[in-house]
């Protein structure tokens, strides 16, 4: 396994008012491991909306909670509930990547607990969304990029208006919060580059504290 923190892992960028990147801030290859390991427990599965659409990228979770969209609302939950047990503990790898990531952005008391991770195939696309299921929004999310490129979509306080687009490539990591923590952001893979290992597949983890 290689390190979990790259050479230019000092290097943060305020790209809009507290939305930050760490572009190469880790890697496929220090993390694989972990993220093979919590889907080996919990598999990736396409959940449904409150409106009984399937979503149309895959996901589980590991740590105390997870995010879970099921046909009577989002929710987080303790126990997967595909299999009826706890979902996998987050690793340490996670935790310490997501910890050393918001205090570059001077978020000096996140403490994770729980790990939304997210699979997209190429041309899949996450619409314009909010995280705002967790219960404090003082605390930030911490995003890492693995795998195919994607373009992240920072809509601001309306999903009307005009998308801020930013690639996002293996091994980047965004932060936002504060004035920007609930900002409509989306996802899209349509011109993904493949990379080397997982090709044009792409895995997304966010960390939240719920
Ligand atoms: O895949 C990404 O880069 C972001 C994922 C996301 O927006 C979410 O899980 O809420």
């Amino acid at each position: 396994m290689s390190d979990l923190f790259t050479d230019s892992a000092n290097e943060i960028e305020e790209i809009q008012q507290d939305v930050y990147i760490l572009r190469s801030f880790t890697s496929y290859d220090s993390l694989i491991a972990d993220v093979k390991a919590v889907t080996t427990v919990a598999p990736f599965r396409f959940m449904y909306t409150p409106g009984g659409k399937k979503l149309n990228i895959s996901m589980t979770n590991c740590g105390d909670l997870g995010w879970v969209s099921e046909p009577s609302g989002y929710r987080y939950a303790a126990k997967d509930p595909t299999s009826n047990e706890p979902w996998p503990t987050m690793p340490h790898s996670f935790k310490r990547l997501a910890i050393k990531a918001a205090n570059k952005a001077l978020f000096n008391d996140f403490n994770p607990n729980a790990c939304l991770i997210n699979h997209y195939k190429q041309g899949r696309e996450l619409t314009a969304h909010q995280d705002k299921n967790e219960p404090d929004l003082s605390q930030p999310i911490v995003s890492v990029s693995l795998g195919m490129s994607a373009r992240f979509q920072i809509y601001g306080d309306s999903r009307n208006n005009k998308a801020l687009e930013i690639e996002l490539y293996d091994g980047d990591v965004m932060v936002w919060g504060r004035s920007a923590r609930l900002i409509y952001h989306g996802v899209k893979t349509n011109r993904g580059i493949p990379h080397p290992i997982l090709g044009d597949h792409r895995i997304n983890l966010t960390m939240r504290m719920v």
